[in-house]
């Protein structure tokens, strides 16, 4: 498997990298932080989508330490950002199977970039649930400690959204895209992020809203109640230079 080989060696080549996409709180129109997503530049294959190599890499358990680069990377970035912007990382249920290493991992990318751990937020989705509760629970609780925020990832589109929200520590819910998107009927739509937003708000979490790509979804996001968004329309997610212009820009 070509792929496979490719993508093992790929660290050590340091052919990944990191874009960034910013979160801008609506009430106040600042960027409140980025969102960290990988990027793989393969020498020939040109640039490689996060969704065709982050399932190989689970599957050969490459995401451990591949994830471990991307907290690292994504800390010592945001540690040259003004101090009230954050730094969202995604981390892979399969960095809590081993969830001793998945904290002393977080702790290590603080400590060598020396941020505090009020500035990181981890995005996990809710298939992280599905395993041991108890032992994962643990792990959140051990990272808010820490100062460490949570988020719920693409929520809406799992099974167990619902009666696992209110169990788990979440600071945040994150509206998957699927509920932005234009659709026919959107009289239903706009329903649900209403009805996430205040879900949200009644259980102390924030909601933010992903994927917002024009005026009319933005408006219908800020009439639902939810006041932070990601999309293409502010920003396509940008390499780590031109992260410090837009920060001067915006706010
Ligand atoms: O940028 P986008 O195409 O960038 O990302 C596609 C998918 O890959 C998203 O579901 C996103 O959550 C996931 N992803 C992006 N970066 C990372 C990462 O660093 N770790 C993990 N586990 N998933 C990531
Ligand atoms: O981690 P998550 O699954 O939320 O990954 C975010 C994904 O959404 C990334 O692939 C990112 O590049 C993508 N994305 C961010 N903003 C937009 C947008 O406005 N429209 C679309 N279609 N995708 C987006
Ligand atoms: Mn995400
Ligand atoms: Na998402």
């Amino acid at each position: 498997r070509q792929n496979e080989n490719d993508l093992r060696k790929a660290l050590a080549l340091r052919e990944f990298s990191l874009h960034f996409q910013p979160q801008i709180d609506l009430q106040r129109n600042v960027i409140v932080g980025f969102e960290a997503l990988l990027r793989w530049h393969h020498p020939e294959r040109g640039l490689i989508s996060p969704m065709e190599f982050i399932p190989l890499a689970e599957e050969i358990g490459l995401i451990v330490p591949l994830g471990e680069w991307v907290l690292s990377q994504a800390c010592l970035a945001a540690s040259c950002w003004p101090s009230d912007i954050s730094i969202a990382v995604n981390v892979s249920p399969c960095q809590f199977g081993d969830t001793d290493r998945l904290i002393d991992a977080v702790a290590e990318a603080l400590a060598a970039a020396d941020m505090p751990g009020s500035r990181l937020e981890l995005e996990i989705t809710e298939s992280v649930l599905l395993q041991d509760a108890d032992r994962v629970l643990d792990a959140l609780h051990r990272l808010r400690a820490m100062g460490v925020r949570v988020a719920m990832d693409d929520f809406g589109t799992g099974y167990s959204s619902l009666s696992q929200l209110h169990s788990f520590p979440f600071d945040k819910i994150k509206i998957d895209r699927s509920f932005v998107k234009d659709r026919a009927d959107d009289r239903g739509q706009d329903a649900v992020i209403r009805a996430i937003a205040a879900l949200g708000g009644s259980l102390g979490m924030a909601t933010i809203a992903e994927g917002v790509e024009t005026p009319e979804q933005l408006a219908r996001i800020r009439e639902g109640g939810c006041k932070i968004v990601q999309g293409y329309l502010f920003s396509r997610p940008i390499p780590v230079e031109e992260v410090d212009l837009m920060i001067a820009r915006h706010n």
